[in-house]
């Protein structure tokens, strides 16, 4: 499988997020995705090429110009108040206020942001938007026939709304590469997300529309992160009703109760019948992620991975979160690598 991965993620290193009222250093970090790229090379689970640039339109099929906008130029901003460290909201406009956009910069930034949990440093609009173009390089190669690809993103992306930030995401990678398949000729896309978080930002994207079907396995949100989406009645609207699925499940789940939902969304995807798949692989669903709740082991994900290949579908894996920092590499090549397998039988 071909494996599509940049540097510059390293631009982006968040020095801390608050957790139980102390600010610990970010979760978030770069060698996550240094692990993943020494897994992929150690078990030679194929080529390893860079991004190519596709510019900022496939981007802005997703993303509002405004939020765009705002988020590349934030930076600059901050730094011309002689700030330095890093930008982080702190102020939003939940109920009872009003969803107006100030002038200054921290009004803006809680405008354009669901949690404190995705920082701004120098690098992040670049480190982001080298991901993006991750996710559409490694699209492309789908799209021109490979039957799988995997894009190494980071930062992630599915929490990311059209015009939100939040829980470390900046831009949808899956959701730029979903559409991307449909301007380019596709008809219908699902996208599994499988990270233990559920992918707020992808449902809100594609909720009222029937193009991409989204379902979800995840932390049930009465209980985590983010709390206010992902729960089982929400099955879209208008156009989209019926082509959305949402399977919270508790705490300290296992292998078992997890296969079990797996089962239950490849067949509502097998029932959709998409052109094409795409995976936001997140592997925080391990029992040693510190973050999460879930317990499945390393092995799990190679059962993981050939439960997806069963589906039959041209199939493009990119990367969300987990946070166990030295078993990521493992986790997510094992998906990789049974999803190899069983496709070649
Ligand atoms: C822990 C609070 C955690 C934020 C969790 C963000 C999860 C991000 C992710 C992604 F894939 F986007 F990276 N708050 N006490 O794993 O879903
Ligand atoms: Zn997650």
């Amino acid at each position: 499988m071909l494996t599509i991965y940049s540097d510059d993620h390293h631009l982006h290193h968040g020095r801390c997020e608050l957790i139980d009222g102390e600010l610990k250093p970010c979760f978030e970090m770069p060698s996550r995705a240094d692990h993943v790229l020494q897994q992929v090379r150690e078990r030679r689970l194929g080529e390893v090429r860079g991004p190519e640039d596709f510019g900022r339109a496939p981007i802005e099929r997703i993303h509002t110009p405004d939020y765009l906008r705002f988020f590349e130029g934030a930076w600059a901003r901050w730094a011309q108040l002689g700030k330095g460290g890093d930008l982080l909201p702190f102020t939003w406009p939940a109920r009872t206020l009003r969803g107006v956009l100030p002038d200054s910069l921290h009004g803006q930034l809680g405008y354009y942001s669901f949690d404190g949990g995705a920082p701004i440093t120098a690098g992040t609009w670049q480190a982001a938007y080298s991901s993006a173009q991750v996710a559409l390089t490694a699209q492309a190669a789908v799209q021109a026939g490979a039957h799988s690809a995997f894009a190494l993103c980071r930062p992630p992306g599915h929490h990311a709304a059209s015009d939100l930030m939040g829980g470390y995401c900046y831009l949808n990678n899956a959701a730029i590469a979903a559409q991307a398949f449909l301007d380019q000729g596709k008809r219908k896309v699902a996208i599994l997300d499988v990270d233990y978080h559920h992918g707020n930002g992808t449902q809100e994207i594609f909720y009222a529309r029937s193009d991409v079907f989204f379902a979800s396995i995840h932390g049930d949100p009465q209980a985590e992160f983010p709390f206010f989406l992902g729960y089982a009645d929400e099955h879209g609207e208008g156009d989209g009703l019926g082509c959305n699925f949402n399977y919270p499940l508790p705490a300290g789940s296992g292998w078992a109760t997890w296969r079990g939902a797996l089962d239950e969304a490849c067949e509502r995807i097998g029932a959709y019948d998409p052109e094409v798949l795409v995976i936001s692989l997140g592997v925080d669903t391990f029992k040693d992620d510190p973050i999460s709740q879930f317990k499945l082991d390393s092995p799990d994900y190679l059962a993981m991975g050939e439960r997806i290949a069963q589906l039959g579908k041209p199939t493009l894996f990119i990367m969300e979160g987990g946070y166990a920092v030295a078993e990521i590499g493992v986790n997510a090549v094992n998906v990789l690598e049974g999803f190899e397998r069983a496709r070649q039988g």
